[in-house]
């Protein structure tokens, strides 16, 4: 019987049931999961850089162990994903190369710097906390590897986002240095935070494509004011003001209104020239390279393991 992929793809998409690796699926939408799920890993493991720069300074030997851990977190996901990407018939040594040659991009906001311990509870609170209004609704997304992915990085975002806000709520009750340095890092967050939804629905080159697909499930707009109506009563709740003298409750609407977002300075980030772009880059390209012996360990112990008899005479002869 000749079955026709095509309508088959389209069947299961519109029943709402998820499409498997062995599954047929139309070329753009491989290669629209490979490019976002990659966008995605990289992320995660370069975003381990702006928290992983604060181990070392962390205030005490607990918030040590928690960022560490949180940090380690952060690498595991990238695992995940990749693994995920891989199931599309790409390996984890091509995605990572188009990251080191700049041929495949990382969430904007890990170019921006984590200058003082309340930086981290910021980008917990903010950052984390805008992953997870993001990633919640790509644990239902059409491609089943990637949404079974997202729902255990999702239970960690969540503890993620409270340790960010558990930091700041000590610092803005502390001291009225302490609480002026929570109030720094919110102020040098919040817009950068608001800009990872990516542009604006009418800007959005592939969220109509990937929301017939069932791969998005809101659009950016829909997502990013999600995240500003949850975390206004936050911010309240902290004792600490976002930098938005235009943020307001609309009554009509039934959510914040907000200020202009400065794109300019979101494609800046994206198109390579924000803060810390050069940097970030530079030391994850660095590590990989330091890293090559522990890789060709791992290979040379995995050839071993497959063929134990492999070297067997080199070594007697040697031994000899
Ligand atoms: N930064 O058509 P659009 C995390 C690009 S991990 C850079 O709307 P799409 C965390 C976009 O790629 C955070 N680029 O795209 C980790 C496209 O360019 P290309 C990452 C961006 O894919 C560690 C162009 O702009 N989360 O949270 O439909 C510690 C047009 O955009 C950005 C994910 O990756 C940006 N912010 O929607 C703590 C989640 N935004 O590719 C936290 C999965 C847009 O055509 N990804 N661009 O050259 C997604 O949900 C979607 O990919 C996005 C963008 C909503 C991000």
């Amino acid at each position: 019987m000749i079955v026709d992929w095509e309508a088959e793809f389209q069947r299961t998409i519109d029943a709402d049931s998820r499409i498997e690796p062995r599954d047929h699926m139309p070329e753009s939408y491989r290669a629209t999961l490979i490019r976002q799920i990659a966008q995605h890993a990289h992320s995660e493991i370069i975003g381990m850089q702006p928290e992983g720069n604060w181990i070392t300074r962390a205030p005490s030997l607990k918030r040590k162990a928690i960022l560490m851990a949180k940090v380690q977190d952060e690498a595991g996901h990238g695992l995940y994903l990749y693994s995920a990407a891989e199931t599309l018939g790409v390996s984890r040594d091509q995605l990572i190369e188009l990251l080191h040659t700049g041929r495949q991009k990382y969430s904007s906001i890990f170019n921006y710097p984590t200058l003082t311990w309340a930086d981290i509870g910021a980008v917990g609170w903010l950052v984390d906390g805008a992953a997870i209004c993001n990633q919640v609704p790509l644990c239902r997304c059409s491609y089943g590897p990637y949404a079974r992915g997202m729902v255990r990085i999702c239970k960690e975002e969540s503890f993620h986002q409270r340790q960010g806000f558990e930091i700041l709520r000590v610092l803005s009750a502390g001291t009225a240095a302490q609480h002026a340095m929570a109030q720094d890092a919110v102020d040098r967050w919040w817009w950068p935070a608001i800009m990872m939804f990516g542009p604006t629905d009418d800007e959005s080159t592939h969220s109509q494509q990937s929301m017939t697909w069932g791969i998005k499930r809101f659009s950016n707009d829909e997502l990013r004011q999600r995240f500003i109506d949850m975390t206004v009563p936050q911010a309240d709740a902290l004792d600490l003001t976002l930098p938005d003298p235009a943020l307001r409750w609309n009554d009509e609407r039934g959510h914040y209104d907000f200020g202009p977002i400065d794109w300019a300075e979101f494609w800046q980030v994206v198109n390579g020239d924000g803060p810390c772009n050069r940097q970030r880059l530079a030391q994850r390209v660095a590590a990989h390279a330091e890293g090559a012996w522990v890789r060709d360990a791992a290979t040379a112990y995995a050839a071993k393991r497959a063929d134990p008899g492999a070297g067997q005479a080199g070594s007697s002869t040697a031994a000899a």
